[in-house]
């Protein structure tokens, strides 16, 4: 286990069976509820194409951020797979469950812009993220916006929690390294974020 600023990394939690198995749970939920290229508020489209799983899933549109109860296709959330719950009740147990699983795909030209994470009910709560396919280089910053920044990469199989102190802290994706995984058919990353979005009456 690494700590950087406050976010536990946890490298190659997952083994190579259990992301594939991961990944073939994924593309199930994808089947139902297809990726997505959402756009800002101000209509920009993001790089990242999303999707989600769970009774809740976090979208975005000329409407602006927040959580809905359906695909913008009308459909139902999938529910959230059982081994990625697993990895939720493995790595922080004394949470309350998630309701939310938000799954990004990036293809090599995707990145994420520095945000903080902050449109759940209950921010004393993680975010527990996965990563599978190929390497992200992932930066930290602080609880404002600039300031000194640290970078990790994030390899297939590496789970990331976000809590406590850190729960607010900027964070994004600079770039993928196309071609470092062989776990997926096209070169790209997916990456899911377990959360509890909703308050305590779901
Ligand atoms: C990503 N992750 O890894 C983007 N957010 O592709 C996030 O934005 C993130 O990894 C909250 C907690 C952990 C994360
Ligand atoms: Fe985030």
């Amino acid at each position: 286990m690494r700590d950087v600023r406050g976010f536990r990394l946890l490298d190659g939690w997952l083994d190579r069976p259990a992301q594939q198995a991961m990944v073939d749970e994924i593309r199930a939920v994808l089947r139902a509820a297809p990726l997505v290229r959402p756009v800002t508020r101000r209509g920009q489209p993001l790089s990242v194409r999303m999707s989600s799983a769970g009774r809740l899933g976090w979208v975005t549109d000329r409407r602006g951020y927040r959580y809905e109860p359906r695909h913008p296709s009308g459909v139902a959330w999938p529910p959230i797979p059982e081994p990625v719950l697993a990895v939720w009740k493995g790595v922080v147990p004394e949470a309350r469950l998630p309701d939310s699983c938000l799954i990004n795909w990036y293809d090599p030209q995707a990145r994420m812009g520095m945000h903080q994470d902050r449109d759940e009910a209950d921010l004393t709560q993680p975010v527990v993220s996965i990563s599978l396919g190929d390497d992200a280089l992932f930066r930290i910053g602080n609880l404002e916006r600039g300031g000194r920044t640290e970078s990790v990469w994030l390899r297939s199989g590496d789970v990331m929690v976000m809590g406590g102190e850190a729960r607010l802290t900027f964070h994004g994706i600079d770039r993928i390294a196309p071609g470092t995984s062989t776990l997926l058919d096209a070169p790209g990353r997916i990456n899911l974020t377990l959360r509890v979005a909703g308050g305590s009456e779901g």
